[in-house]
């Protein structure tokens, strides 16, 4: 048998964003969907944080919702397993307020399954697997106790372990000890973005871009089989955030009339301007962009002509948000230690990102 996994779906991202939420529009209509019914797949194992906002839907959203996901899934008459995650809860210490219950508790989507607090064995074709919920701290002790004494080799949940990467570049340095987690033989999990594999345990990453420091990570969606115990990743080929590299004496007027452009509707571009020294080339280039129809484009114009300044200090805009910080962090002459200060802006940074 097989599973679709899907993770950190987020839907109402980036303060609902229309552009974002057609941007995820895509992703289900032209890979979620096709792969399933290609593959004839019947079940999907959502791992947390279906919803962005942990404390209320926009109408547009939770209609985006419906329309995208919920409903196509409901026509199928697929069997949807959902966990919640941090971001489906109003409150931090407890789960009880969330936004699955909330939407669709009373449903009659008789093929959806929320579970909300406590952990839970559920076996498919004949594999035992627990499904384990946010953990809070009304709900800890009972998930500990259930994680310790399951006699399942697979765990699917929604869990912040340390040591693992959350955004590229940036490992969470707090949550539970990955060895707490070693009696399972394979654990599958949501909450952070980025997708990543140590040891035993595999973060499965968002479906999608959501913010500059997912530019260029891969992001898809698994299937896993019952049989193998593994997993197979399916790629989203579709980016929200594009970088161009732009240097003109590289380029001819044809190229740049014939720059393909049709994958840049809707999307974040910069474009790092390595070398311009034909201001009409570039006028061109802007020009067929401006025809695009991108979200929003912006030029970081640095690294030319800047003989007299040094170019450590110069922000690299290229960059997303953390990187900068960080190497202004290792560029600065302090005799505090940098470590401490590079966890400090990790954390806050967090904060602000709401992981
Ligand atoms: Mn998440």
């Amino acid at each position: 048998m097989k599973i679709a996994l899907l993770a950190d779906s987020h839907f109402g991202c980036r303060n609902d964003s229309l552009i974002f939420a057609k941007h995820h529009k895509r992703f289900y209509e032209d890979v979620f969907f096709p792969t399933i019914d290609d593959r004839g797949i019947d079940t999907i194992i959502h791992v947390g944080d279906v919803t962005d906002r942990r404390k209320y839907i926009n109408y547009i959203t939770a209609k985006n919702l419906e329309d995208t996901f919920m409903k196509p899934v409901n026509d199928r008459g697929i069997k949807l397993h959902v966990i919640l995650g941090n971001h489906d809860c109003f409150h931090k210490n407890n789960n009880d307020v969330n936004s699955m219950r909330q939407l669709y508790g009373t449903s009659n989507y008789d093929n959806l399954i929320i579970y909300e607090n406590d952990p839970v064995e559920i076996i498919f074709d004949g594999v035992k697997i627990m499904l384990c919920p946010w953990i809070s701290p009304d709900n800890q002790v009972k998930s500990m106790k259930a994680i310790y004494d399951t006699k399942a080799q697979i765990l699917m949940a929604h869990l912040s372990i340390e040591g693992f990467e959350m955004n590229r570049g940036s490992y969470c340095d707090h949550g539970y000890s990955p060895a707490i987690f070693d009696k399972f033989d394979v654990v599958y999990s949501g909450h952070f973005h980025q997708q990543s594999t140590q040891g035993n345990i595999t973060y499965l990453g968002a479906p999608y871009e959501m913010n500059w420091s997912d530019y260029d990570c891969k992001r898809g969606f698994h299937i896993f089989d019952t049989e193998t115990r593994t997993i197979e990743f399916i790629p989203n080929p579709y980016r929200i955030f594009h970088k161009i590299n732009y240097v003109d004496h590289e380029l001819t007027i044809d190229e740049i009339n014939n720059f393909d452009m049709s994958n840049m509707e809707d999307t974040y571009v910069k474009i790092i301007v390595g070398d311009k020294h034909n201001p009409y080339m570039f006028d061109l280039f802007l020009d067929a962009l401006g025809k695009a129809n991108c979200a929003d484009i912006k030029v970081v114009d640095d690294h030319m002509n800047f003989d007299v300044i040094v170019e450590d200090d110069l922000v690299d805009e290229a960059q997303d948000t953390f990187t900068i910080m960080k190497n202004y962090v290792n560029a600065m002459e302090t005799n505090v230690d940098k470590a401490l200060i590079l966890d400090l802006l990790n954390d806050l940074h967090n904060e602000a990102l709401n992981l």
